[in-house]
């Protein structure tokens, strides 16, 4: 049995809960509450004991860091069809494009993003220097043409099909817009085709 830990309120679990749909598998969910900071139980520390969602059970193991659980997801289903196939005589061009994607998402965007909520959301509870959210918001600004461009020659951010990096992506996208950034045509009409996916996660 597949057991997902996520929160009460949306966050990034919501992106293991699509994959763990678009792979078709059963599992259940056991809401953690962070507003009773049920995130520092010892009995969540016991499974995560960095104190942070996702984090997920299976076969009486522990698995934590989001896009490491999806892969680890994929990597249990007989098809593995979040990842480019391994008979695709394309394979490693496939998928050194789809790490590309993601490692470039995280290190040039995420890493900033993080910082930016939390001064802007979070109120700078680490007394980040003054101007901190400002120089973040330029370092994604600067990165973010790049990905703006992967969408103008490709249907998927990391490709011609649906693969994890769209997951991912997706989460970056509207973690983006809730931060005010505003997103050009060809990137919401690529958000509005991912939530119309068949298994897309009702919310
Ligand atoms: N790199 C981790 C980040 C996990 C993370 O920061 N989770 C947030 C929710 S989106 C969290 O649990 N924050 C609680 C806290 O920092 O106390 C992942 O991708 O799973």
């Amino acid at each position: 049995m597949i057991t997902l830990y996520k929160y009460t309120h949306p966050s990034r679990a919501e992106t293991v809960v699509w994959a763990l749909q678009e792979l078709g598998f059963d599992y259940e969910v056991k809401a953690i509450d962070a507003k009773k900071g049920e995130q520092r139980s010892p009995e969540f520390l016991a499974i995560n004991p960095f104190g942070k969602i996702p984090a997920l059970t299976h076969n009486g193991k522990h698995f934590t860091e989001s896009l490491a659980i999806i892969e680890y997801l994929n990597d249990l289903h007989t098809d593995k069809p979040l990842t480019p196939s391994l008979d695709d005589e394309n394979y490693a061009e496939k998928n050194y494009k789809l790490r590309q994607v993601i490692s470039f998402g995280m290190i040039e965007m995420e890493s900033y993003l993080w910082i930016l909520t939390k001064i802007k959301v979070l109120q700078n509870f680490e007394n980040w220097p003054e101007g901190t959210a400002e120089n973040c918001m330029k370092c994604i600004q600067n990165a973010l043409p790049i990905a703006y461009a992967w969408l103008e020659s490709q249907e998927y951010i990391a490709g011609d099909s649906f693969t994890l990096a769209d997951i991912y992506y997706h989460h970056l996208f509207n973690w983006l817009k809730m931060l005010g950034v505003e997103l050009p045509e060809q990137v919401e009409r690529y958000l509005k085709k991912l939530s119309t996916r068949e298994r897309f996660p009702k919310r």
